[in-house]
């Protein structure tokens, strides 16, 4: 259990003792205690072990207890007690972005609330604006955050359909009789979230596939099987669709079952100008009906003069167009990403220390990795001090000295403040490699405000990175608004790259926004931002995002040598 995580319970508790209306210097309490851990510098854990929990400001005997209790068991009993005695409808209302415990008690007792649709109802139908203490924005913020909840309710990320799709295709993949195995679909294309999973399979044994593919211990309901067809919902609430194809029709499948529909649409148009049927079985000469491909996917583009098009631009954003005029990008490849240049160590919030993460760098093939912990004022993930930073530069030439075939680099992910002014002075940024800034307060802040805040960071000549530029969080919180053509004519002048955040809620910049970066000539950087060292596979997530954005790799700069990099760095 790590700080944040106890900070965030007690945080629950002081909601849920507010929805009870409890006694307010017991909910005080909690949440002095909740913030006082998530601002700690020191490890909960060390602090735990060293009995010294209670010299933390505003924790006494019952609630260092209780923490002691959570880092044993993982769990506090009177969390999940409280849980119990509050109404489920009351819970579900929390658990929306913007309704905290005030506003869910108001909206269940006053107007008696009792779900999700029937709160959008209500805010619809401005019935919550007249009630008591609530401000004028609200129901317009309760819907924003009804249709957050829907959006992760209906589609997950792109890693997570990756996983479940992984469980599913290494299971298959081991039977016998089954030849060909292949995720198709939104999975396949790499979108930022998917509705389901579409796996397509060729066999001599149709019925025997699909009879091993219902009983998968992953299954936890089975919604058709037939011999050549399957669909289930995994115990995570997934759907995955199964489909056997005849190995003469595995390509026409898989450009089929890969989509988009509106690439689909396209190229089936091209097809018929050209006398010919393209389904999902193969591509039929329209007037004979002979078949003339089917086996593979670049078989069926060649009937319609067009190269093989990359999954991810099949999209029908001008990937059709490009291939007629042989104008297709040669697309970024993982394997030419030469280092990670966001990642945070223990330092600040990351949980590895630099050797650790340097090693794991080299493990993955790396030249370079950039340590880039948070700076001051980002208390809450333990940004930080001046002194602290130097210090940390110190353990950074030591490891580097230590260790051979990767190089460390000093790295900061330094806040941006309120007026675009970096948190740390020019004195101790020019000491570094790499400084990275990044926006993490005021997200509701109007247009202009933000992107001046942006544009001004720019202009300081050390900065090269801004991390995850719009700052959504998918399923928690949109992009804040930003003027980003002026961000990008901006980042080309000052010779600051943008990023593209690999952490899977992130995905930011996405595949539109970076694809119009580079179209403007700005150059990415594509990072994981990891807090641990697993956490530098995400890499894979952010080099899809720019395959979809038709980025090639002369438009990323962690592509480069390391004197290529530096030199990028130095302006
Ligand atoms: P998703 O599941 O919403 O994330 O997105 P997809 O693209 O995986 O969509 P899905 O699962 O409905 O269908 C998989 C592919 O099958 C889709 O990309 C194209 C093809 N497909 C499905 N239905 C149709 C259709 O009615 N017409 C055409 N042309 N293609 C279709
Ligand atoms: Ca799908």
């Amino acid at each position: 259990m790590k700080n944040r995580q106890i900070s965030e319970i007690f945080n629950a508790i002081a909601d849920l003792l507010e929805l009870k209306d409890d006694n307010v210097f017991k909910i005080r309490a909690y949440r002095r205690a909740a913030m006082n851990v998530d601002n700690l510098s020191e490890d909960i854990e060390v602090l735990a072990k060293e009995s010294s929990l209670e010299k933390i400001p505003g924790i006494g005997k019952d609630l260092a207890a209780k923490m002691i209790e959570m880092i044993d068991t993982g769990k506090c009993r009177y969390y999940e007690e409280l849980k119990l005695e509050v109404p489920q409808a009351m819970l579900e209302l929390i658990s929306i972005p913007g309704v905290g415990p005030k506003t869910a008690r108001l909206l269940y007792n006053k107007l008696g609330v009792k779900n999700i649709n029937e709160l959008a109802m209500m805010a619809k139908h401005h019935r919550i604006s007249g009630l008591p203490g609530i401000k004028d924005k609200t129901e317009e913020n309760i819907l924003r955050g009804i249709a957050l909840v829907k959006k992760r309710q209906e589609r997950m990320t792109l890693k997570e359909a990756i996983d479940v799709a992984g469980e599913v295709v290494s299971a298959l993949k081991k039977m016998p009789g089954v030849n060909n195995i292949t995720p198709a679909g939104s999975l396949r294309r790499m979108r930022e979230t998917v509705r389901d999973i579409d796996v397509l399979i060729t066999s001599a044994k149709p019925e025997k596939v699909t009879g091993a593919f219902v009983k998968l211990p992953i299954v936890k309901d089975v919604l058709a099987h037939g011999d050549t067809k399957a669909s289930i919902l995994s115990r995570e609430g997934v759907q995955v669709d199964l489909r056997v194809v005849e190995p003469d029709s595995f390509g026409a499948a898989l450009v089929y079952f890969t989509g988009s529909q509106a690439h689909n649409i396209r190229i089936r148009h091209i097809g018929k100008e050209a006398g010919l049927k393209i389904n999902e079985y193969g591509v039929f000469n329209e007037k004979s009906g002979k078949r003339i491909a089917g086996k593979t996917e670049s078989d069926i583009y060649k009937t319609i003069k067009l190269p093989y098009i990359e999954p991810e631009l099949r999209e029908d954003r001008g990937e059709v167009e490009a291939g007629l005029k042989g104008a297709l990008p040669k697309l970024i490849k993982l394997s030419d990403i030469r280092g990670d240049l966001h990642v945070h160590s223990e330092w600040s919030d990351g949980s590895d220390s630099i050797e650790d993460l340097a090693m794991a760098a080299k493990a993955l093939g790396y030249e370079y990795i950039a340590i880039t912990d948070h700076s001051e004022s980002l208390k809450v993930a333990g940004g930080l001090s001046e002194k602290e930073v130097l210090k940390k530069l110190e353990e950074i030439r030591k490891v580097n000295k230590k260790l051979k075939g990767i190089r460390v680099l000093a790295g900061v992910e330094v806040d941006i403040l309120k007026d675009g002014s970096l948190d740390y002075k020019d004195d101790i940024l020019k000491r570094f490699d790499l400084v990275i800034a990044a926006i993490h307060t005021g997200f509701k802040d109007p247009k202009d405000k933000l992107t001046d805040r942006i544009l001004v960071a720019m202009d300081n000549k050390r900065v090269n990175i801004i991390a995850h530029p719009t700052g959504r969080l998918m399923g928690i919180r949109g992009p804040y608004e930003l003027y980003l053509d002026r961000i990008f004519k901006n980042a080309k002048e000052a010779g600051v790259a943008l990023e593209i955040s690999s952490f899977p809620e992130r995905l930011d910049l996405d595949d539109v926004n970076a694809r119009a970066a580079k179209d403007r000539g700005v150059k990415l950087a594509i990072n994981t931002d990891a807090h641990i060292a697993e956490q530098m596979n995400y890499m894979a997530l952010g080099v899809s995002v720019a395959r979809r954005a038709w980025l090639e790799k002369e438009d990323v700069i962690n592509t480069l040598s390391l004197d290529a990099l530096l030199k990028f760095l130095k302006k």
